[in-house]
């Protein structure tokens, strides 16, 4: 219907000739539809621009519904009975935290971030979240972390948790067990599936997902379904730069299996989200302006009268100027404030409401506290192609805590209810508790054949089974893979390469095998070229979901750029985040989808670990199995890039994450049994552990695999004696310790301390000190509880127990990694390493620096001696100058 009230309004046109444009509009859309009305429209706006004439760009649009109530269809549910359940899932979860906060005040929890989000995750388990079946792989979901009692809760109706279990949430050391504070996989593998509880991590975990799902669809490793990837997110939690910062990635690869829904309830942990303004807006503008699809459920079912008598756009026009601090106080406030603050600035807006009663001002309801404009969203969001779609739903943080808690600043923490505000709760959602049980706040569910229980099976049923359930599905290799790394383990006769490259090799081999060539995921963050795999290109192509629609500059070379719509590597551009949630989706895949999926990860070391760390703890929770490999790595192994590319930290930050494995190797041969290894034990024995190995850019000739089987072992266990003195009969004798890049310095210091000072030295390859003090505090424990048994030997002390003379260990990261060993070992440890800012500059001149290079390792030894007396200061004091070391240069550490 034409409004004529604003035609007569709009200054400097006929009124007469407006009314006829929008007569033709009108006829346009009744009688050729929806597609060319909308042509028309651009059609008209191309024209304005060629003369000129730019439409102001808005990406918002009016502060109401993006579908309004006559799009909205119906509803399929039993309203009724959905509302019942929810009310006892509301119930549940709330007794599930304030009887844990009475057994132990400290124990924390949250009532108020489920109590916002009970309706938008109650319409997607009736009628949405798909679960994993044999025929259909399931839709994936990320909950919001701290609405993990709202899962729990409703797991107990599901009959999946008990009583028990419930009892006991945040006490999971209880001898008969509990529930963890939030979804942690590591915790609870048969239940959740993804750990979103570090804020911003699931929005880009959820956005990787998506497109490796149309990855492994591109490349027929799964078949094309149409499952989603569903992530709940707090409207604060956008905030997080992780949240916000791929979702152009999104829309540019039309995930259109991919939806957001953002639970808008204005308030984050301290106070309103956007008290100033409206995060809404802010997101909608955000979100359209990347190209997706959004959708605003802002007000519930009784507010659209109120937009149908809206005929002047008054009642909108006042909610768009109204901040959020203002919409979260009318929620703490009375039924005639509401009326005074919303509707006072004009009659028209009073009059409009002045047959509504006060009460009914107060509760009109919030659109994410609406079924119906749930449903209708997520229908709309499911139907959707092309792009992929967010749901920003406005709802009340504490929802239904009543004054004790809804809408107020400091309902995030609020953690215990007193028995009048449970008895008003209860009654509100119409719990069966009696007054005398309240202050007990009992768990209730229903009898099994109650029709609320009934209907909630039955929907699950339909839907394919419960959500969320984690189970690993893939079925093991079977394959031991000798034959792919037998030539890494003969050397390079002579040939300078470096471990980046014998690792590309490796690479290249395993993309060839029958068995998990297909399996293998190489990603990397725009980094192919540094670390010279760019062969791979043209041998199984960049993954592009478009194909590759242009000629590459290069096309005439061997090796050009080639994207390929089966395309194997996934070349991210420059996002570690991005990667490693590639990587995450690619190492979670055998319980995701029941495939093997074997992700090699490779990246500039320094911006891993030290650079997102928290995806890769996630990842460790997540019981993701793969490789990481630092390229580029070592602090004096990079020359040249400085204090900010040059790595001698990872190893200590691998040191935390408990599943990672973490190793420093310096020849082929040992990367060869690493890996090999590797794949052993997570695909074919179903370990859920990852490795981190280091791989570096400097060349040269990579030897053959010592004879002997216990060099295999030791590269595994963490080091080996790599090559002893052949001078048995040196009375100053030593053990060296080197790794990775710094091993040849030690076999060069090896050289020196033979020819001019006679000290034998042994020489031992340090593959990863990690592995060592794992081992070390384990063995070390084991004694502790078994006093009165044989004690057990650590690896590290059995290596050296026969090892004569002092110990010196030359590492490119932390002293402190050497160090971590020491206690274990028969004697003292001098620890040399690169603790300090890196510089740009040579590897010579920054081994000298850091004081890591063969003279030093020399020194260093010669001192151990004089500390046990073996030879004298005047001796070392010497082979200082002898060596070229200035005794007063700086500490690297201080400068
Ligand atoms: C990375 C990170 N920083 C801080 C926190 C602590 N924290 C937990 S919940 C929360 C507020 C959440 O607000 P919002 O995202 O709006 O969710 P709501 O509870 O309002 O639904 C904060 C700061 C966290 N979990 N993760
Ligand atoms: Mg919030």
């Amino acid at each position: 219907m034409t409004d004529n009230s604003s035609v007569a309004r709009v200054p400097g046109i006929d009124p007469q000739e407006l009314q006829e444009w929008i007569e033709s509009f009108d006829a346009v859309l009744k009688e050729e539809g929806t597609e060319a009305a909308t042509l028309l429209l651009d059609r008209l706006r191309a024209r304005a621009q060629t003369l000129g004439i730019g439409p102001a760009f808005t990406a918002n649009t009016p502060y109401v519904n993006t579908i309004p109530a006559d799009k909205q269809g119906v509803f399929p549910g039993d309203q009724e009975i959905e509302r019942r359940i929810k009310s006892l899932i509301r119930w549940n979860a709330l007794a599930m935290v304030v009887r844990a906060n009475r057994v132990d005040h400290s124990i924390g929890g949250h009532i108020s971030t489920y109590a916002s989000a009970a309706t938008l995750f109650e319409v997607g388990f009736n009628h949405f979240f798909r679960g994993r079946t044999e025929e259909f792989e399931g839709d994936t979901v990320y909950f919001q972390g701290h609405a993990s009692p709202g899962v729990y809760a409703r797991a107990f109706l599901e009959g999946r948790l008990s009583a028990k279990q419930l009892e006991n949430f945040r006490r999971e050391l209880r001898p008969d067990g509990g529930l963890s504070s939030y979804p942690h996989p590591w915790l609870m593998p048969d239940f959740w599936e993804y750990p979103t509880v570090s804020m911003g991590l699931s929005p880009l975990m959820a956005i990787y997902q998506a497109r490796f799902n149309r990855y492994l669809e591109d490349r027929s490793i799964k078949p094309k379904t149409n499952a989603k990837v569903w992530a709940f997110l707090g409207d604060g939690e956008t905030d997080e730069p992780e949240s916000l910062g791929a979702i152009t990635l999104a829309s540019r690869e039309n995930l259109d299996n991919l939806i957001f829904v953002v639970n808008c309830n204005l308030q984050r942990l301290d106070g309103p989200v956007r008290g100033n303004g409206k995060i809404v807006q802010e997101l909608e503008a955000v979100f359209r302006g990347a190209g997706w699809n959004v959708i605003k459920v802002l007000w519930g079912s009784d507010w659209d009268p109120l937009f149908d008598r809206d005929v002047d756009g008054l009642l909108v026009r006042r909610l768009g100027e109204m901040v959020d601090g203002e919409f979260q106080k009318l929620v703490v406030e009375t039924g005639a404030y509401v009326r005074q603050q919303v509707f006072g600035t004009d009659p028209r807006l009073l009059k409009m409401v002045e047959n509504i009663p006060d009460e009914a001002l107060r509760t009109l309801r919030q659109g994410g506290h609406d079924p119906r404009k749930v449903y209708a969203a997520y229908r709309a969001a499911v139907d959707h192609t092309g792009s992929p779609t967010v749901i920003l739903a406005r709802t009340i943080k504490g929802y239904g805590l009543g004054e004790s808690g809804e809408g107020r600043n400091i309902t995030h923490q609020q953690k215990k209810l007193n028995e009048e505000e449970l008895r008003e709760f209860r009654s509100r959602f119409g719990i069966p508790i009696n007054d005398d049980q309240l202050a007990d706040t009992p768990f209730y569910r229903p009898p099994e054949e109650s029709r609320e229980i009934q209907y909630l099976r039955a929907r699950r049923r339909d839907l394919g089974g419960y959500v969320p359930t984690r189970k690993a599905r893939s079925k093991p290799l079977v394959a031991d893979h000798d034959a792919l790394f037998r030539e890494f383990l003969t050397g390079s006769e002579g040939r300078e390469v470096s471990t980046t490259m014998a690792f590309v090799g490796m690479l290249r081999q395993m993309l060839r095998d029958p068995e998990i060539g297909k399996l293998v995921v190489p990603i990397v963050p725009d980094e192919a070229r540094t670390f010279g795999m760019e062969s791979l290109f043209r041998q199984v192509g960049i993954y592009s979901s478009r194909g590759q629609l242009y000629e590459p500059v290069d096309v005439h070379t061997l090796l050009y750029y080639k994207e390929a719509k089966d395309g194997q590597i996934l070349e991210e551009g420059i996002t570690e985040a991005g990667s490693m949630t590639s990587f995450i989706a690619a190492g979670s895949a055998y319980a995701t989808h029941g495939i093997n999926t074997i992700p090699f990860f490779i990246y500039y070391s320094m911006f891993g670990l030290q650079r997102i760390s928290d995806f890769i703890w996630a990842a460790a929770d997540m019981r993701c199995r793969g490789f990481l490999l630092g390229g580029t790595a070592g602090r004096t192994t990079l020359a040249g890039e400085g204090l900010q590319h040059q790595d001698g930290n990872s190893h200590v930050l691998a040191l935390p994450i408990p599943t990672l494995w973490a190793y420093d190797p310096a020849f082929a041969y040992e990367i060869a049994v690493i890996i090999q290894d590797g794949i052993r034990r997570m695909y074919k024995d179903g370990e859920n552990i990852f490795y981190y190995i280091t791989v570096m850019n400097e060349a040269y000739a990579m030897p053959p695999m010592p004879p002997g089987p216990e060099i295999r072992d030791g590269i595994l266990k963490g080091m080996y004696k790599y090559r002893a003195s052949e001078n048995k009969e040196s009375k100053l004798r030593a053990q060296i310790f080197g790794s990775g890049a710094i091993l040849r310095e030690a076999l060069k210091a090896q050289e020196i301390l033979q020819e001019k000072y006679g000290v034998a030295a042994d020489v031992w390859s340090v593959t990863s000190y990690k592995a060592l003090y794992i081992d070390g505090i384990h063995t070390e424990r084991w004694n502790l509880l078994h006093p009165a048994e044989k004690p057990r030997v650590p690896y590290v002390s059995q290596c050296l127990s026969d090892a004569p003379g002092v110990l010196v260990a030359a590492t490119d990261y932390l002293k402190a990694l050497p160090n971590l060993v020491s206690k274990w070992l028969p004697r003292r440890l001098a620890a040399l390493g690169t603790d300090g800012f890196g510089r740009s500059d040579g590897r010579e001149a920054l081994r000298n620096f850091f004081e890591v290079d063969s003279r030093f390792i020399t020194l260093a030894t010669l001192y151990e001696l004089l500390q046990d007396g073996k030879i004298d200061a005047a001796a070392v004091k010497k082979a200082i100058q002898d060596l070229g070391i200035d005794a007063e240069k700086a500490n690297p550490l201080l400068v």
